[in-house]
């Protein structure tokens, strides 16, 4: 009941005819070949039907009537070799596999090219049968879309977690690793089966100990990597750019400097020595605070493209970052935009990255905020792999107090189409390296997971953790989809029960955002923390994220001819579309311009009474999910149950705070009256 399990709970199906159906197939499974990927997918299918079906699904070599067989293409069993044929097998890329049913042979199989092809394959079969689906008729191939599937976490060695909201970190207290090695099994377990193959385990931000993660931690570093890969998942790590200064052996982090170069390919080695399919480095540098080869003089390429031939010999990666902007500007100067920061400095470097370095993107220019538009280095960067990055912790949207499930606003990213090579060309075929032919591409996300017993705080909050899994194995995958998969994974197939979780998940994001900063101009939020209303933290302060309200109108003027010219960023009508104030759509149009309060919409309503309107509507919406939980009552554990009624009860009155800061915050600044007569303070 403590939601431990997640989406490996396997709730037990009823009886009836899909249960026969199952049953049927499932009470013996053949394995041959040997291997701990294999094992460990033979040890999920085993549990998931003793669980799901009360079925112990006896193990044989050969199989002698119904059943299931799996294994790889090159492995020795001879069902599967009979099984498919080569056009099939050739279908099937490195992380994928091929299921069917052969009712002649009395088997479902399920084919793979690689090991972790197979566990990805089992788990498929168990997720079809905990949704309820029909197994008499498989034929499918099934391949994931992008090739890097990554988590990123925040996790620090003293066991905080930044931006963390369930609880500390599982991977480190008091600046030692975790001696649980159940939980990281089982961590790479729910990571594998949401299709996730890549997770940095440091925070981007790197302090004077993790330094030693290359180095004094490696054997620590080592074990971790070694159950990931049982799981096809590799280790990557954040580093510290000033790495080779921090041990004081050498005196300069100039990438430049031929002591620097060797300090890190010494690292490299090293690294390899004790992980041989070590992922690559994570880096921040010059980014708030963090070092960088700005203080040499060179620029972002010579900083990414030294470390890139340190791990080239092993095959490793370097995924540098974007999030690249001056968070010292000044707020009195309303021309410098840090919107624009991204584009400016990498564009300019498109083509000068090696071939083993990604650029990773936040999805939007500023910060994760509820709402921003795509960012615009999406479908400018022609000639660099590059990589969108996601917040699954939910920093801006809620803290996993508030339920907001964000897969439809990543679906929202990922159909924009940038108009690049002429378009269409939305950002899911940029990412997924197919419209400019990158050899490294795909989707990374700051995790949001803890020391918590469910993982993730706020129950619903696993939505979000599996959603962004499934999202990246297969964008085109649709939000009810993945919401109803998660469902029926975690709370089984009662239909009523589905139909209300599946409503308060869809519906979360808008609601949130309706009761929280409005029209796109984000922020509005508390310093440090940034939970809870503050229309004016961050309004004079040095980190470039302004609303700009005064007593006349509100908005950030990024047009061309009167404001930052951040507009331009973008390529054919998007551009003129936000340059726009006729054009621009509704919900971006406080991130593009500076409008009166009386500025009527494309909804007929004007600024100011969008603002009472959706305040209102949000906060009544939030206490609105309440109830509609309290209807779940009963039919769903009960300690599954309260912790979401407490979570929700805590939303729906922290929507009140909201809604009143915000309404009164601009009811006193326009001094214009509601025009419904509804109580303002
Ligand atoms: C911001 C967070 C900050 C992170 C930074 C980043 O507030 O804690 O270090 O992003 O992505 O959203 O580097």
């Amino acid at each position: 009941d403590s939601g431990y399990n997640a989406w490996l709970s396997y709730p037990k199906l009823q009886q009836g005819p899909l249960y026969k159906q199952y049953a049927k197939w499932c009470g013996a499974v053949s394995v041959t070949e040997g291997g701990e990927t294999i094992q460990a997918a033979l040890q999920e299918w085993t549990r998931g039907i003793a669980s799901l079906l009360d079925l112990e699904a006896v193990s044989k070599p050969q199989l002698e009537d119904f059943g299931v067989a799996f294994g790889t293409f090159t492995g020795d069993h001879p069902l599967l070799q009979g099984l498919f044929e080569d056009e099939t097998v050739q279908a099937v890329g490195v992380e994928g596999f091929a299921i069917r049913t052969s009712q002649s042979l009395k088997c479902i199989a399920v084919g793979a090219s690689s090991q972790a092809g197979v566990l990805y394959g089992v788990f498929h079969l168990l997720r079809l049968i905990a949704s309820g689906k029909d197994i008499e008729n498989l034929d499918e191939i099934v391949n994931p879309v992008n090739s890097l599937r990554m988590i990123n976490h925040w996790d620090n060695f003293d066991g905080s977690v930044e931006r963390g909201y369930s609880g500390r970190s599982f991977l480190y207290e008091n600046n030692q690793f975790t001696k649980d090695m159940d939980r990281i099994t089982d961590y790479a377990r729910l990571m594998s089966t949401a299709g996730i193959n890549a997770i940095a385990i440091n925070n981007v931000n790197v302090h004077a100990l993790e330094t030693l993660f290359i180095s004094t931690y490696l054997p620590d570093v080592a074990r971790i990597a070694d159950i990931f890969r049982i799981y096809g998942i590799r280790l990557y790590l954040c580093v510290n750019f000033a790495g080779p200064m921090h041990e004081g052996e050498v005196g300069t982090a100039d990438p430049l400097d031929a002591g620097v170069k060797e300090w890190w390919k010494s690292r490299a080695a090293d690294i390899y020595a004790a992980i041989p399919d070590f992922g690559g480095f994570v880096v921040k540098a010059d980014s708030e605070n963090r070092p960088g080869p700005f203080t040499y003089g060179r620029n972002h390429a010579d900083g990414a493209n030294m470390l890139a031939e340190a791990l080239e010999p092993y095959g490793g990666i370097v995924i540098w970052r974007c999030f690249v902007y001056n968070c010292k500007q000044d707020w009195r100067d309303r021309k410098t935009d840090r919107a624009r920061a991204a584009y400016d400095h990498f564009k300019p470097l498109d083509g000068q990255f090696h071939d083993n370095v990604i650029l990773q993107i936040k999805n939007g220019p500023m910060d994760f905020q509820v709402r921003e538009p795509v960012s615009p280095l999406f479908g400018a960067l022609e000639r660099t792999n590059h990589v969108i990055e996601f917040q699954i912790a939910q920093e801006y949207t809620g803290q996993q107090r508030h339920v907001c499930y964000l897969v439809p606003q990543w679906k929202e990213i990922m159909e924009f189409d940038t108009q690049a090579k002429g378009g269409p060309a939305p950002v899911k075929r940029i990412v997924d390296g197919s419209l400019w032919g990158n050899r490294l591409s795909g989707i990374a996300a700051v995790s949001n997971v803890g020391n918590d017993r469910n993982w993730t705080g706020h129950l619903l909050a696993q939505a979000n953790l599996y959603g962004f899994g499934r999202l990246a194995w297969n964008p085109e995958l649709s939000a009810e989809e993945i919401a109803a998969e998660w469902i029926a994974l975690t709370f089984g197939t009662d239909t009523a029960v589905a139909g209300v979780i599946s409503r308060i998940l869809l519906d979360s994001w808008e609601i949130y955002e309706s009761y929280t900063s409005p029209l796109g101009v984000g922020w509005m939020i508390n310093p440090e923390h940034h939970y809870g209303p503050n229309v004016d933290g961050y309004e004079y302060s040095m980190w470039g994220t302004y609303h700009y309200a005064d007593h006349q109108g509100i908005g950030v003027d990024r047009t061309v001819a009167t404001g930052t010219g951040y507009s331009a960023q973008y390529m054919g009508s998007n551009a003129v579309r936000y340059d726009s104030l006729e054009e621009c759509p509704d919900e971006l149009l406080l991130f593009f311009h500076h409008v009166p309060y009386t500025h009527v919409l494309h909804s007929g309503k004007t600024v100011i009474q969008h603002i009472y309107d959706t305040h209102f509507e949000g906060a009544e919406r939030a206490e609105g999910l309440l109830d509609a939980w309290g209807g779940l009552k009963g039919s769903i554990a009960e300690g599954l149950y309260t912790q979401v009624e407490e979570r929700l009860q805590g939303q729906a009155a922290h929507a009140k705070e909201w809604r009143d800061q915000i309404n009164t915050y601009f009811y006193r600044k326009s001094g214009i009256a509601d025009a419904l007569g509804r109580t303002i303070y």
